[in-house]
């Protein structure tokens, strides 16, 4: 859903700017005088100013207002993974769950900085963290439904960085070994 809100809001703004470009194109062969047009422009540049600052005052008063996030409560022994990045791929330890098992992806790089994401079927985003190298970062999550998972790369990492992808399947509780 959001992909796709994404996509249609992109091209409508593409739209928009090669509207204002033939608009420009249209009327660049006219002659008029440049200090009103001038004056006007600042006016809208002052108002617009204010706009702008309003904006970031409330976006940022209603996004930052939780701070600090509590990190989400993990189970206390949960299914350890590890997850090794690298260009072009990643390496999981396991990569098939059963579902109410708690996990922790331990996520690392062996390379440069690439990002784990945790996607469902709709490719919504449900965990993700940094993989950097030398460090390790741990992503604590539960899968509450059986299918098929991605995991996709979220750092521009190189060449190949749209072929970065892991696939993750998850099975009802039953199925899984025992619990
Ligand atoms: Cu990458």
């Amino acid at each position: 859903m959001y992909q796709q809100a994404a996509w249609i809001i992109s091209v409508v703004l593409i739209l928009f700017v090669i509207l204002v470009f033939l608009y420009v194109v249209a009327h660049s062969g006219q002659r008029v005088e440049y200090e009103p047009i001038q004056k006007k422009g600042y006016r809208i540049r002052n108002v617009w100013f204010l706009v702008v600052i309003a904006a970031i005052g409330l976006a940022t008063f209603y996004t930052l207002r939780d701070l600090p996030f509590e990190r989400p409560a993990h189970a206390a022994d949960p299914t350890v993974v590890q997850v090794e990045a690298r260009q072009f791929g990643f390496v999981l330890s396991r990569n098939e769950f059963r579902v109410g098992e708690p996990i922790a992806f331990q996520v690392t790089s062996v390379d440069v900085n690439h990002g784990v994401g945790i996607y469902d079927e709709n490719m919504e985003l449900l965990a993700q963290t940094q993989a950097m190298p030398k460090y390790t970062n741990t992503i604590y999550y539960t899968f509450e439904k059986p299918g098929t998972y991605q995991v996709l790369c979220l750092e521009y990492c190189g060449i190949g960085h749209h072929v970065m992808t892991a696939t993750i399947t998850v099975v009802p509780a039953q199925e899984g070994e025992g619990k």
